[in-house]
């Protein structure tokens, strides 16, 4: 049980790291590959007609710019692909998102929300999870440490604004 976490640069990395930070968490295998779509188009389409054979269940996909790499990916695989928008300073990653968003009917690619890549790699946990009951155990307690965090926030706030009699 593998995550391939991919992207098109290692300029992406600085962002993509919250996907394979995740995956630690969780003690899900990872590898991370730079695999760039405009660079070495015959490099990805290698690397996605390989990644089933090689063990990868979920393909973890950042790119920024004109980023075909998440759907040029799922076009040659049929493991799940989630995209992650790289946000950068020209057009603040508005065109990593749609590039990434509006795939045609056929393939599908679960993009994420701008520099998305920490709930990419929640994503693909959840994916593992269907079929691991200790992932589904872990996620389980993730969600319980989120609302210990809101209930932290909380008193957080109530001090900050306390009126003082
Ligand atoms: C995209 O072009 C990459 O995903 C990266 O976000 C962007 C710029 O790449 P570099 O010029 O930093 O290598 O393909």
């Amino acid at each position: 049980m593998s995550v391939a976490v991919v992207m098109g640069s290692d300029s992406d990395l600085v962002v993509m790291q919250a996907a394979v930070d995740t995956l630690d968490r969780f003690g899900v295998h990872r590898i991370v590959r730079c695999i760039s779509a405009h660079r070495d188009p015959h490099g990805m389409l290698r690397f996605a007609a390989e990644a089933e054979s090689q063990g990868i269940e979920v393909i973890i996909a950042g790119a920024g710019g004109a980023a075909h790499l998440p759907g040029m990916i799922a076009s040659a695989t049929v493991l799940p692909v989630i995209g992650v928008p790289v946000g950068r300073p020209v057009l603040s990653g508005m065109d990593s998102l749609l590039s990434i968003v509006q795939m045609p009917a056929g393939i599908p690619v679960a993009t994420m929300a701008v520099d998305g890549a920490a709930n990419a790699g929640l994503l693909a946990v959840r994916i593992l999870a269907l079929s691991d009951p200790e992932l589904r155990e872990a996620l389980r307690l993730h969600a319980a440490d989120l609302i210990d965090q809101v209930e932290i926030k909380n008193s957080t706030i109530t001090r900050a604004t306390e009126v003082l009699r």
